[in-house]
């Protein structure tokens, strides 16, 4: 089902042996659509469906995509079906053009001009840097368009006209919540749907501490790029395994192209850091960094598709000195490239000086701001520091000013934080950024444990998932070590996935319990197959059982290996209920994580 009209993406130069990317469906589960209540069919949303041996199937949540579905025939040449474009279209307030890019030779007009700049004669022709820019491939590239004069096109805007959206009714079905939840916490500035108008293949998806806690997986640097099909399989594995958006953080000269592989062939939100692809430009010299050169790169990144851009704005030049007695100094690299660029030219952070402009721009595509945490502690010992509160109240500042301009806002935090610090940095967050999301990287609980720390950080990612922060950065094994490989990708996500599942079981989410119960009355019933296919990692679970049970009667056998048969506690217990004369566990009815609307 992929979508004939489009020519192929771009190839890189050489092209080795494809990679296979990973498709078909987790053991034990198929792909299902949940129908949107008021669209006739029209609105259907993904989930993932555990069939079990009762008969009843629990209805999880999924960020896989048509990955999948053996039912879609996916050519990565070519990307994913464009969700989205009608939903888009329908809304009449982009503008549209295939191939070349989109009113080339227009100007800048005056001050407004700054989101829908086409680069006649100010500044860089677009079209020129990299060759690549504008509708590659001849892609369809939208971009706002003033002339219609009706107010943001962003869901933001959307939302505080009070028009609930595709993208927000989507989201109501996905999460359980009725579609006026999802408008009035984005509204309120409470929740983001971050999806630019230039990736209309994304599913939408939205990140508030209404909803489900989200976890991010970076995906890891790629010097040389070998073939689409390699860098598209990083997306997928994470996306498999549940990672709700993923971060593109690659560097290096086919930067452009390697992302417009994974935008077009993902079905999650994608997140950039457009200082690293600035840097790049100027060849790497942090004090070569102008407005410009940051500001070309940010409008490439919108027209490509990205939805949402970290943007170290807070990282202000007063705030650096606080840093110096740090135990661990600055940590965040695009903190450090800003520090460097404040500290060689005597001025203020070009990015806080410019960051009105900056809302135009996003403005124009729906890019949702993920405000940096750029003074982030990098150990416990700095943990909620002077330098990390200074920056964390003008990252509120910014936030209003965002918020002026209808652009979505989330603000990242740390970081290393021990446990008893933790509550404290939601509490500060919610203050001095107006309730906007929290995005954390971990927090990493404790700095003694190189080469564990998904667990370090699952620690504290949980427990801040509990008090409100909405999105989890994943931190995989290889922190601080070592480039993550495909191995280390998983692992991340899934101890990530146990954070964010545990959170929203504290925090009450309706529907959470469902899947532990389900999991619970499997493992009571000695269903291990249920059990395996329940599980995040269903393949992992059955592995571990057939290591020493490998037979199949033992897939049925009321006893495992931990404590053999005459020791199984939950057979024994199962043994004192039937002789007491109480019934039997049973399998629920029909369980449902995400209650069908
Ligand atoms: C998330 C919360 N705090 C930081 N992050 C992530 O760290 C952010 O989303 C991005 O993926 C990465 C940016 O790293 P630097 O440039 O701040 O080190
Ligand atoms: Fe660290």
């Amino acid at each position: 089902l992929s979508p004939p009209s489009r020519p192929p993406l771009p190839h890189a130069p050489r092209q080795p042996a494809e990679t296979v990317v990973t498709t078909g469906p987790l053991p034990g589960s198929r792909r299902t659509w949940l129908l949107g209540a008021d669209t006739d069919g029209e609105l259907r949303v993904p989930m993932r469906e555990v069939v079990l041996s009762t008969g009843d199937s629990v209805v999880l949540y999924d960020t896989s995509g048509p990955y999948t579905d053996p039912t879609v025939n996916i050519d990565v040449r070519r990307g994913l079906a464009p969700l989205r474009a009608p939903w888009i279209d329908a809304r009449g307030d982009t503008e549209t053009s295939v191939g070349g890019g989109v009113g080339v030779g227009g100007r800048a007009e005056g001050e407004n001009g700054a989101g829908v700049r086409t680069d006649g004669d100010n500044g860089a022709p677009l079209e020129t840097v990299n060759g690549q820019v504008g509708a590659i491939g001849g892609r369809q590239v939208r971009r706002g368009a003033r002339a219609l004069d009706r107010g943001a096109l962003t869901q933001l805007g959307y939302a505080r006209r009070g028009e609930i959206t595709r993208e927000m009714e989507f989201v109501g079905v996905r999460e359980g919540l009725p579609a006026e939840t999802v408008r009035a916490e984005i509204a309120a500035g409470r929740a983001v749907l971050p999806a630019n108008v230039n990736h209309p293949e994304s599913e939408p998806m939205a990140i508030g501490r209404a909803f489900l806690v989200k976890i991010n997986a970076n995906l890891g640097n790629s010097a040389v790029t070998s073939s689409i099909a390699e860098e598209v399989e990083k997306m997928v594995w994470a996306t498999r395994w549940g990672a709700d958006t993923v971060m593109d953080l690659s560097t290096g000269a086919d930067i452009h192209r390697t992302r417009e592989w994974i935008l077009r062939n993902s079905p999650v939100p994608v997140g950039t850091v457009p200082i690293y692809e600035a840097l790049e430009q100027v060849g790497g010299r942090p004090e070569e960094l102008t407005w410009a050169a940051y500001r070309d790169a940010v409008i490439r990144q919108c027209e490509q598709g990205v939805d949402y851009m970290t943007v170290h704005a807070g990282v202000l030049a007063r705030y650096v000195p606080l840093t110096a007695r740090r135990r661990t100094g600055i940590v965040s690299r695009g903190g450090a490239i800003l520090a460097a660029w404040c500290r060689a030219h005597q001025q203020e952070n070009f990015l806080y000086t410019h960051f009105e402009e900056l809302c135009e721009i996003l403005a124009a595509y729906d890019v949702t701001f993920s405000l940096g945490d750029g003074l982030r502690p990098g150990s416990v010992s700095d943990a909620n520091d002077e330098a990390q509160l200074a920056e964390l109240a003008t990252l509120g500042e910014l936030t209003q000013v965002a918020w002026r301009h209808d652009v979505q806002v989330m603000v990242e935090g740390p970081g290393h934080v021990p446990l008893h610090l933790v509550e404290e940095n939601v509490r500060l967050q919610r203050e001095l950024c107006h309730d906007a999301p929290f995005y954390t990287l971990g927090p990493l609980t404790t700095d003694i444990a190189p080469g564990y720390d998904h667990i370090t950080s699952a620690i504290g990612a949980a427990v801040i998932g509990w008090h409100g922060t909405a999105m989890l950065c994943y931190v995989t094994p290889k922190e601080h070590l070592g480039l993550p490989d495909r191995d280390d990708v998983k692992a991340g996500v899934i101890a990530y996935k146990i954070a964010a599942h545990a959170a929203d079981l504290a925090k009450g989410h309706p529907g959470a319990r469902a899947w532990d119960d389900a999991l619970s009355d499997a493992r009571f019933a000695f269903r291990w197959a249920d059990q395996f296919h329940l599980a995040l990692d269903p393949e992992t679970a059955r592995a571990f059982h057939d290591e020493t049970l490998p037979a199949p009667a033992a897939k049925s056998a009321h006893f495992c290996s931990m404590c053999g048969p005459h020791f199984c506690s939950m057979r024994l217990s199962q043994q004192v209920r039937s002789d007491s004369g109480e019934p039997a566990p049973t399998g629920p009815g029909l369980v449902q994580a995400a209650p069908r609307s």
